[in-house]
C-alpha cells in the first residue's frame, strides 16, 4: 500500500438490510486504484458498524451506499450518532438509489444534506470526480499540524523527524 493511500482511509458499506453488492465492489476497486485506503464492510451494514470501524481504523470519511430505496430511513440520525461517539468532523458521503422511485435529484440531495451528509451522489456519479472531492474534503478536515504538506509530516516522510 502506498503512503498516499494511508493518508486517505475511508470506511465503505451498504447500509441497512440492503444486499446489493455489485456497486460496493466497483466502488472498492475504483477508489483503491485512485489511492484511497478502503475499509469495506460489504452489504447490510448497521450505522453502529460504520461508526465502530471509522473509530478503530481512524478513517477520515464514511461512504454510505443505499441502493434499495430505503436510504432515508436507514440514514436517519447518522450524523448525530457519529457526533455522540466522538466522530465530530468525519466526512460523510452517501450515494446510490437513495429513495424509492424517481424523484428530482436536487430534492433528494437537499434532503440528505439536511440530514448531515457532506455530499450526496447520484447512481451515475463520476467516480474519478468522487476521488478528487474525497481527498480534498479529508485534507480540509485534518488538524493543522497534520495537514498534508505540513512541515512535521513532510519531515517524517523524509526521515528528518526526531
Ligand atoms: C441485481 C439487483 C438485485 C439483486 C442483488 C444481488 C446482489 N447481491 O448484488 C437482487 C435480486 C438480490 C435484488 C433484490 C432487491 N432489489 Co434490486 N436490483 C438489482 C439491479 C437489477 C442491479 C443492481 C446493480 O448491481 N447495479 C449495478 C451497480 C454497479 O450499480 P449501483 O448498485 O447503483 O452502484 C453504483 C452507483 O449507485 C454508485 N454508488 C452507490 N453507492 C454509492 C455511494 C457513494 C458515496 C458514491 C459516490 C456512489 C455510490 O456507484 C456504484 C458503482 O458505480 C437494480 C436495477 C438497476 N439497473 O440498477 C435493481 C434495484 C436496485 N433493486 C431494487 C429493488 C426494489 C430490490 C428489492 C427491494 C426487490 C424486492 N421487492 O425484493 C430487493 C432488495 C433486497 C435487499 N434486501 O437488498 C430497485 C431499487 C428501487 C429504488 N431504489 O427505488 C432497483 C433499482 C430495480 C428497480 N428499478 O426497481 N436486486
Amino acid at each position: 500500500m502506498s503512503t498516499e493511500s494511508q493518508d486517505y482511509k475511508i470506511v465503505l458499506g451498504v447500509i441497512g438490510a440492503d444486499c446489493h453488492a455489485v456497486g460496493n465492489r466497483i466502488l472498492t476497486s475504483v477508489l483503491t486504484q485512485g489511492g484511497i485506503d478502503v475499509v469495506n464492510l460489504g452489504v447490510m451494514v448497521a450505522q453502529d458498524e460504520f461508526i465502530e470501524a471509522a473509530l478503530s481504523e481512524q478513517a477520515g470519511a464514511i461512504l454510505v451506499s443505499s441502493i434499495y430505496g430505503h436510504g432515508e430511513l436507514d440514514c436517519q440520525d447518522f450524523r448525530a450518532r457519529c457526533e455522540e461517539r466522538g466522530l465530530t468532523d468525519i466526512v460523510l458521503y452517501v450515494g446510490g438509489n437513495l429513495v424509492i422511485g424517481k424523484q428530482e435529484f436536487s430534492v433528494v440531495e437537499a434532503q440528505f444534506r439536511e440530514m448531515g451528509f457532506d455530499r450526496v451522489f447520484h447512481p451515475s456519479a463520476d467516480l474519478q470526480e468522487v476521488i478528487g472531492l474525497l481527498k480534498a474534503d479529508i485534507d480540509a478536515n485534518r488538524p493543522a499540524q497534520l495537514a498534508r504538506n505540513s512541515r512535521p509530516l513532510a519531515d517524517e516522510r523524509l526521515g528528518l523527524s526526531a
